[in-house]
């Protein structure tokens, strides 16, 4: 918005500029005239630029590909439809950070978030989203602006979402997580494993091996496995739904439910990273809606690219 005024007002006072001297030099009969009609083309533009996108889309266009330009910490998501990617991204922004979209399915978000509350040291962000199923919308066609180009990739950050309970429609509308609740709470170990293999499938050693080989750099620093929905897995484990689960336990039973995933992640960047080149690697349980440990998981990877970009953070 402030671009845009911006904008408008830099054409308005250039305008009339270039009217005044441009008509000065004809003559004065044909002066007045041509500044009257200057100046109207200019308003009408003004009036087309506030009541219409059309130059709220340019400057978004403009500020967008120069703020990909800029360094910032930036985060790679990758998960299945459904697994809860955007609403992790919302709750860590807050919703008044809306999407830009790169293509048709691959969106990024951009904003500046605090590394530490002590400092107040900020760190710009760039975190990547994508609406399909389908892992090439989020490999061979993502956006170079946002993960570098290839050879110079920029990704610091990548989180590999899954989550123990697909997305349930009844009448074209999501349930909400209490009738969520009651659809998982009836034969709920089945229900969890196959969400679980549907997960697995989405994340086979081949794919795993395109991903890194996609997106891999030295900027790479930290790769996170993240199991959501943890709050639906706790309720109905609270409920006595999962025989031998229970609220004690619950967390090493989802970890052991992603094992695999685990493992094939560890080894697609161990195959494509130099031995000396370390990445942090963790198994992090979130409730993406309800916000639980999503903060957390955000700010541990910012602290880690403070520590290595330090001199590119505004204070
Ligand atoms: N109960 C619960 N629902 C979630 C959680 N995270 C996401 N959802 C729901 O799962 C559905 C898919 O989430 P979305 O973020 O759109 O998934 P995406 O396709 O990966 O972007 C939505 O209906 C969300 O409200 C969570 O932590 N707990
Ligand atoms: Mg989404």
């Amino acid at each position: 918005m402030t671009g845009r005024k911006i904008l408008i007002f830099v054409v308005l006072v250039v305008g009339a500029m270039v009217a005044v001297v441009w008509s000065s030099g004809l003559g004065t009969a044909t002066g007045p005239i041509l500044i009257s009609i200057l100046l109207s083309v200019f308003f009408v533009l003004i009036s087309v630029g506030t009541t219409t996108e059309i130059y709220q889309d340019f400057i978004e266009a403009i500020s967008t590909k120069s703020s990909l330009k800029k360094a910032a910490c930036r985060f790679y998501l990758y998960g299945r439809g459904g697994s809860g990617k955007t609403t992790l991204i919302k709750t860590w922004l807050g919703g008044e950070v809306r999407p830009e979209q790169s293509t048709k399915y691959f969106a990024h978000y951009i904003s500046e978030k605090y590394i530490d509350l002590e400092t107040k040291r900020r760190c710009r962000v760039i975190i990547s989203d994508y609406q399909g199923q389908s892992p090439s919308q989020n490999t061979l066609n993502a956006s170079p602006q946002v993960i570098g180009q290839p050879g110079k990739r920029l990704v610091n950050v990548v989180f590999f979402i899954v989550d123990i309970a697909p997305r349930i429609e009844k009448n074209g509308q999501p349930l909400n997580s209490e009738e969520l609740i009651d659809w998982l709470a009836v034969d709920t170990e089945a229900k969890v494993r196959k969400r679980v293999e549907q997960q697995l499938e989405y994340l086979v050693p081949a794919i795993l091996e395109i991903v890194f080989a996609t997106i891999y750099s030295s900027n790479l620093l930290g790769v996170k496995l993240i199991i959501n929905k943890m709050d639906l897995l706790e309720t109905v484990v609270a409920m006595g739904c999962i025989p031998g689960v229970s609220l004690a336990n619950v967390n090493d039973y989802a970890r052991n439910l992603f094992k695999r995933v685990e493992y094939s992640i560890q080894d697609a960047y161990e195959n494509i990273t130099n031995p000396e080149h370390q990445i942090e690697f963790s198994v992090e349980l979130v409730s993406a809606a309800k916000g639980t440990g999503v903060a957390q998981i955000f700010n541990e990877a910012l602290k880690q690219y403070a520590t290595v970009y330090g001199k590119d953070i505004k204070s």
